[in-house]
């Protein structure tokens, strides 16, 4: 088993719907802990850069506005296998193939506005991590 960081962003919708703690605590018992955590209202330069890859896709648009309409959670969280974990908690991106006991199957009903983030691999959590809080 690896001990990995995952970047963790509890959308805009996560927040006001009150679902922050509720997120986090069912991460947290999979077996991350929090070691960094703060909220931002994402702007669109920030957004642009988190969701670089995505660029020109048909959903790109629509993705910016959902994270940039409110204020997020951002969270470093860490423990063995982290990113792999956290999404199995998360669901797939697709809140309606996701089981109900995921994250995304239980609360979300949209691809759009599917509630939370966390990277997918090594290379996306240091680039994530460095790009929310490399400047704390
Ligand atoms: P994930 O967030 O599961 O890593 P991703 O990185 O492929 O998924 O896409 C980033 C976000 O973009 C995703 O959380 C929601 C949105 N998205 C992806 N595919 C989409 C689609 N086909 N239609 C609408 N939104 C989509
Ligand atoms: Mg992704």
């Amino acid at each position: 088993m690896a001990v990995e960081q995952t970047l963790i962003i509890i959308k805009p919708d996560g927040v006001a719907r009150g679902l922050v703690g509720e997120i986090i605590a069912r991460i947290e018992r999979k077996g991350q802990r929090v070691t960094k955590i703060k909220g931002v209202h994402i702007d669109r330069a920030l957004a642009e850069k988190h969701y670089a890859e995505h660029r020109g896709k048909p959903f790109y648009e629509p993705l910016l506005e959902y994270i940039t309409e409110g204020l997020s959670v951002i969270a470093v969280m860490e423990g063995d296998n982290a990113i792999e974990s956290a999404r199995v908690i998360m669901g797939p991106t697709d809140p309606l193939e996701a089981t109900p006991g995921s994250i995304r199957g239980g609360y979300a009903t949209s691809v759009t506005r599917n509630l939370v983030h966390g990277s997918d691999s090594p290379e996306s959590a240091a680039r994530e991590i460095a790009l929310f809080f490399g400047d704390d």
